[in-house]
């Protein structure tokens, strides 16, 4: 069994190359929760629903979130009444949310509920929400406090950030399958996820950066950062703002004494000793996943 850490796009990409070299079944995602949100009283999850979408085929590429497909007259009527509309939710997309509010309110828990969304949109991959509790991820910025949603998509994540909060992962419990997924994979990958706002959330929750501490050998990691960039997203900026170096070697010593193995792109290949010197293993290869191929090149080496 593999184990992969995951935050949203990144991991979704990742998670569906690997399905394309290894039976789907013997792949689990720890998933982070920490973007999760409750509005107009539904209980919303992008990142399970993104890697979900994305493993059923159905996900919007153009948005990069949601599904295809996807009708707006829901956020246009909300519009009209001069209702919430800032996090856009479409008709389809309602629909998950309306299910798992449902299930929440009938007492079953985010995991319970994530099997049987993936079980009705055919996705054999188990995903696993790292905890069934209550995490919010939250920025200290410019303009105050402001909850993870409120950031990156009300204030486009353009807002100056001077702290990340994971609020109530240290009181978290990893759920029993989590834990499980993490004791008894033969390799734990951490996704090209964002380090501090997808992958530290997760890593928070209690005991978790611990078993990864114990089982470092066996944790390969690919960086989401490349030629000091991040392909989507504000991972290269707030890396800047939090004061770590901007490039695979800041990402490398980010997760300090959790990873043995690295993978670093091609456009990084200059970088690989000053990687090596960290006393970690480095592959070299493609990390960019916009063509399938390349894609599968990088899940080969993830388990190679
Ligand atoms: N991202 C946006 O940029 N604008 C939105 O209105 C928006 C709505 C949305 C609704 C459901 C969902 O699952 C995801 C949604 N996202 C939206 C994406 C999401 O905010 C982020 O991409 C992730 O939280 C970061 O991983």
């Amino acid at each position: 069994m593999i184990t992969v850490l995951s935050g949203g796009v990144g991991a979704a990409r990742l998670l569906r190359a690997l399905c394309h070299v290894m039976a789907p079944s013997e792949l689990s995602a720890i998933v982070n929760v920490g973007d999760d949100l409750v509005l107009h009283g539904l209980t919303i999850c992008p990142d399970l629903d993104t890697i979900t979408y994305t493993l059923a085929g159905l996900n919007n590429d153009e948005l990069g979130w949601g599904l295809r497909g996807e009708t707006w007259r829901v956020m246009s009527e909300l519009d009209a009444l001069g209702g919430e509309s800032w996090f856009r939710l479409g008709d389809r997309d309602l629909a998950t949310h309306l299910y798992r509010s449902q299930r929440l309110g009938e007492g079953a828990n985010k995991t319970e509920v994530t099997q049987e969304l993936c079980d009705k949109a055919g996705v054999q991959v188990r995903l696993l929400p790292v905890t069934n509790d209550a995490v919010s991820t939250q920025f200290d910025t410019a303009l105050g406090r402001l909850t993870f949603q409120e950031y990156f998509v009300r204030h486009h994540h353009e807002v100056e950030v001077s702290a990340v909060h994971v609020v109530g992962a240290r009181d978290a419990r990893p759920t029993d399958q989590v834990l499980d997924a993490l004791r008894k994979a033969s390799r734990i990958v951490i996704a090209p996820s964002n380090p501090l706002i997808s992958i530290d959330p997760i890593l928070q929750v209690r005991g978790v950066r611990d078993i990864l501490e114990e089982r470092r050998d066996d944790v390969v990691a690919v960086s989401p950062i490349i030629d000091g960039r991040a392909l989507k997203g504000p991972a290269d900026r707030l890396l800047e703002e939090l004061g770590h170096e901007v490039s695979c070697v800041g990402v490398v010593d980010f997760y300090k004494g959790l990873v043995g193995t690295w993978v670093i792109d091609e456009a990084d290949a200059a970088l690989a000793d000053t990687v090596r010197e960290r006393g970690v293993r480095v592959m070299v290869t493609t990390t960019v996943m916009a063509l399938a191929d390349d894609a599968d090149r990088l899940a080969r080496a993830v388990l190679s």
